[in-house]
């Protein structure tokens, strides 16, 4: 069975450990979001990618969820002695080997999507990841504070400000000119399933579905989606910050409307979310708590079991 899947961070790679448990032999694509990517001391930071490399490669900080297992932060506090900013992001010193290889191989020429194949020759993950683009696209996010109406970096609103500050719009900056990366829309034409996992539908998710000719071409196959929301409240993150920034209400409804028909035909919800409903889509209510590999699994599982009634 050929399997794609789009994938951000964290949600998206304990999904994929569990449909890695579900589906031993199937052969899965992930298509990760780079919208969060951003460059620090000159270093390409790619989040997403790294957290689904990490994660399916036995290498992630398990608690965190990013980031490297037994880090360090030596460079982190050198940086910070010389008064170097920004100096909200922690790199740890194994996650910056990472970061130096992709910027060397960036700067050589390769595209990510050959930059990410040669590190996933380290981890491993037992997917093909590939990122959504080869081109740079942002996502950035207007605010309004003090300092008056401006756009920051994601990364800046995300995690220096905690999401706390509003987000007035957020922008996918270059997404107008990004095509999706050599391979992509090659494995969704070849897909039996395509899964969204529970990931941040408008910085994750939706980052993707905004690359031209993806949602097109995930339209027509049977796709089935994995509600991050779970009673009217995100897991865990702050994707209640952003769905609030386009509108759309914190629940699983709201979600799945979001992505709408006809791009979704199955969508699991949580159990207290039973009443969640849409025509055109077969909705089934499970445990949709990842709490551990085996409960990751189970919901990719019922995931998969849902594909195959909507095939
Ligand atoms: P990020 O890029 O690290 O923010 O990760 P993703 O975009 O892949 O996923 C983040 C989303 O995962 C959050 O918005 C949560 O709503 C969702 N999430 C996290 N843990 C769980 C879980 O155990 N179950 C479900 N259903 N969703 C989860
Ligand atoms: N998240 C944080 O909250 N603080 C950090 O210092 C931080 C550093 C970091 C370094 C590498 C990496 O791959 C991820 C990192 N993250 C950090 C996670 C992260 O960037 C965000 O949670 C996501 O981009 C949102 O998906
Ligand atoms: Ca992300
Ligand atoms: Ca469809």
């Amino acid at each position: 069975m050929r399997i794609v899947s789009l994938a951000g961070g964290i949600g998206g790679a304990r999904f994929l450990r569990g449909l890695k448990a579900a589906a031993p032999d199937a052969e899965i694509t992930v298509i990760g979001n780079t919208g969060d990517d951003i460059t620090l001391f000159g270093l390409r930071v790619c989040p997403d990618l790294d957290t689904v490399m990490y994660t399916l490669g036995g290498g992630i900080n398990e608690e965190q969820g990013w980031g490297r297992a037994d880090e360090t932060f030596t460079v982190k506090s050198e940086l910070a002695a010389y008064g170097v900013e920004p100096q909200w992001f922690g790199l740890g010193d194994r996650d910056l080997a990472t970061h130096i290889v992709r910027t060397q191989m960036l700067s050589a020429g390769y595209p990510l999507s050959q930059v990410t194949e040669a590190l996933c020759t380290r981890w491993n993950p037992g997917v093909r990841l590939i990122p959504m683009s080869d081109d740079r696209v942002e996502t950035h996010v207007v605010i309004e504070d003090e300092q008056g109406r401006r756009a920051i970096h994601f990364q800046e609103w995300w995690v220096r400000l905690r999401a706390s500050v509003p987000a007035q719009r957020i922008v996918l900056v270059g997404a107008d000119e990004a095509k999706p990366a050599p391979g992509v829309l090659e494995a969704i034409a070849e897909a039996d399933v395509v899964i969204l996992p529970p990931s941040n539908p408008v910085v994750s998710i939706g980052t993707i579905l905004q690359i031209r000719g993806i949602r097109e071409a995930l339209e027509p196959k049977p796709v089935v989606g994995v509600s991050p929301i779970i009673g009217g409240a995100p897991v865990r993150g702050m994707a209640d910050a952003c769905l609030t920034a386009i509108g759309v209400p914190t629940t699983a409804q709201a979600v799945l409307e979001l992505y709408g028909t006809p791009l979704i035909n199955g969508w699991l919800v949580a159990e207290e979310d039973r009443d969640v409903a849409l025509d055109g889509v077969r909705v089934v209510a499970r445990p949709l708590l990842m709490t551990d590999l085996e409960a990751a699994a189970d919901i990719a599982r019922a995931a998969l079991r849902l594909a195959e009634e909507v095939a």
